[in-house]
């Protein structure tokens, strides 16, 4: 028998034994068993060892495989020591083996590639954008913006339109070129005039509620609140219309789409934003045709409603077109409304509801007139203050107010309108128990409202009313006459030898205000006498002389001065209103005929409803 080779164990070498070569054979039987036992042992150790080594080896196919996203490789703060990453951010890849390293490898460099081709090409394009000019910058940024507008617009088509209701037999608008080729000349010159007012605004004041044309910058008022709503686009767009000014409408037009949005947090005059926004947006609806106009008049209207919620329903003179909140001026008599302002609201509401369909708009400004109708007039006027909280007169200051009742139209006569001693048919107004003999600017207007009442008043009356009418037109004319400029006063008196002559020196501006005007072309239209062209040629030709600047018309500071200064502001009412009168003047009476248009206010035509044929939602058939 062979004896086994013995395995080194502690680094003795043990002899060899060979068969009965043993001296002492119990000695070598000793040695035997413990080679034996400690062989043993050593196997039982390895096999323990493999045993556990099968339990705790890590399992190669529960390691993740590495997506190699841009994060993975971008942003070191991620990396997980159970994901495999080193700890200093840099990835390391688990794999099964050398194929999958290498195969992981390639894929964070194709990566990196990419992102280095996307920074180069991104270089590249900021390179290019530098070396183009300002405007090709801006047309690239402009056709940028419409193309994000065009797919917003796809996605969210905007409100509802409208229900559909009969249009009121609108007269289609005439060119109303007038025969006289004099007259057509003059009419010319007022086009010219309203393209260098809305070119200036154009190029300097564009989006801005007004123009300052000296400073060539926007310019606003409190009127308007803190807002940018371009009054004088809103303003000016039914004058463009009617003097076929149609590439300019149509910019207007463009504009409103656009930028016109009412969620603005700004405190505006009820009394100014109606007739400025909603009756200018209605007109221009009308005459054109155009649904957008009549979308933003009753998104706009919305926004008013909340300046009714007073104890009484008579409307504050502010609202926060955001908030809702209204107010009051503090210095209009401890806090009332303004019979002015909140009886101006009238034609534009009954417009809504009959475009609408929604009743609020009539029930709030009938409710003013009831409410009205039941209070007391001392001396048969009505006060100029209300307090919408208590329902009560505030301070008993009676200025020019009509309503259709002939009681009230004989108080007028009656308390506030006086001959003065040059024979000077004026209008005062009537302050602490006395009247003043001053009459504004502003009441110009009657001349032209009483020729209008006129036309619809028993045959006793009718001529009784054109005479005033054309007494005031007279005085007005007056008040232009005596000035250096030619050009009426903010005020005027008829007192201690004066005749329509301002006295205080903040009484002596003029601001492009249309009044007189307004009331020479109602003149005109009853009676065709050539006096009123004649007087409103001359206002045309003193604005244009003396207001007229480079950056579009600014009033002036004293209409007595040869050498005036400017107050650097156009008006938007001078777009809207001024400038509108003065191209009616000089057109054919089919334009615009008064038997199918009113104007309102702020002079913008909106059609005659005869509401004798309609109901309107929300009317009951006595209140017709
Ligand atoms: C315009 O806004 C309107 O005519 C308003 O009724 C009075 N003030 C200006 C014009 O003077």
């Amino acid at each position: 028998m062979t004896t086994p080779a013995l395995l080194p164990l502690s680094g003795r070498r043990i002899p060899t034994l060979s068969p009965g070569a043993s001296s002492f054979p119990h000695h070598r039987a000793t040695l035997r068993l413990s080679e034996k036992f400690i062989l043993l042992l050593i196997l039982s150790a390895f096999i323990t060892l493999c045993f556990g080594a099968f339990f705790f080896l890590p399992d190669n196919s529960k390691h993740k495989r590495f997506d190699l996203g841009l994060e993975d490789v971008l942003i070191p703060h991620i990396d997980s020591p159970k994901e495999g990453k080193h700890a200093s951010g840099q990835v390391v890849i688990h794999g099964q083996g050398g194929h999958d390293e290498h195969r992981h490898r390639e894929e964070e460099e194709s990566l990196r590639d990419k992102i280095r081709a996307d920074h180069e090409r991104a270089l590249q394009e900021a390179k290019e954008k530098l070396r183009k000019s300002r405007e090709e910058l801006q047309a690239e940024i402009q056709t940028e913006k419409n193309k994000v507008m065009e797919d917003l617009k796809k996605k969210d088509p905007g409100p509802k339109p409208l229900p559909p209701v009969p249009m009121p037999k609108v007269v289609s608008v005439s060119d109303g070129e007038p025969p006289e080729p004099d007259v057509k000349e003059k009419r010319d010159k007022i086009r010219e005039m309203m393209k260098h007012a809305w070119d200036s605004y154009r190029q300097y004041g564009w989006g801005h509620n007004e123009l300052k044309p000296l400073a060539k910058k926007g310019h606003s008022t409190n009127i308007f609140g803190n807002s940018q709503l371009g009054a004088t686009i809103v303003d000016a767009l039914d004058t463009l219309y009617i003097m076929g000014l149609h590439e300019e409408f149509k910019d207007g037009q463009e504009w409103v789409e656009q930028n016109l949005d009412f969620g603005v947090n700004a405190e505006v005059s009820v009394f100014e934003v109606n007739i400025r926004f909603i009756g200018g947006l209605l007109a221009a609806y009308y005459l054109s045709g155009q649904e957008v106009f009549k979308l933003k008049a009753v998104q706009l209207a919305e926004k008013l409603l909340p300046a009714f919620n007073t104890p009484t329903g008579i409307p504050w003179a502010m609202v926060n077109l955001k908030s809702g909140v209204g107010r009051n001026w503090g210095w209009a008599s401890a806090g009332s409304s303004i019979l002015a302002e909140f009886g101006t609201l009238h034609m534009e509401f009954v417009h809504l509801t009959y475009l609408t369909g929604n009743p609020a708009y009539y029930q709030k400004v009938m409710h003013i007139r009831k409410l009205l109708a039941k209070m007391d007039r001392p001396n048969g006027l009505y006060p100029n203050y209300l307090n919408p909280r208590t329902g009560r007169w505030g301070q008993r200051k009676y200025i020019f107010w009509f309503r259709e009742q002939k009681t009230v139209g004989l108080a007028i006569e009656r308390h506030l309108i006086r001959k003065s001693n040059g024979g000077l048919t004026f209008i005062g107004e009537w302050k602490n128990g006395h009247l003043e003999r001053k009459m504004g600017h502003l009441a110009c207007f009657a001349g032209g409202m009483f020729a209008l009442g006129a036309d619809g008043s028993p045959d006793d009356k009718a001529g009784h009313y054109l005479q005033l009418g054309a007494e005031i037109a007279h005085t007005c004319h007056e008040s232009y006459d005596r000035t250096v400029l030619k050009l009426g006063p903010e005020a005027f008196k008829f007192d201690s030898g004066l005749e329509a002559v301002a006295v205080r020196q903040n009484e002596k501006y003029y601001i492009l205000r249309p009044e007189v005007i307004e009331t020479y072309w109602y003149m005109w239209r009853f009676t065709h006498d050539p006096k009123y062209r004649q007087w409103g040629w001359e206002a045309a030709q003193a604005i244009d002389k003396y207001c007229r600047v480079s950056g579009g018309f600014s009033g002036v500071k004293d209409v007595y001065s040869s050498n005036p200064t400017y107050d650097d502001v156009q008006q938007s009412f001078f777009l809207a209103e001024t400038l509108k009168y003065l191209y009616l003047l000089f057109s054919s009476d089919d334009l615009m005929p008064l038997e199918s248009w009113v104007f309102n206010t702020e002079a913008h035509p909106l059609p005659v409803l005869h509401l004798g044929n309609i109901t309107l939602p929300g009317s009951e058939p006595a209140q017709r």
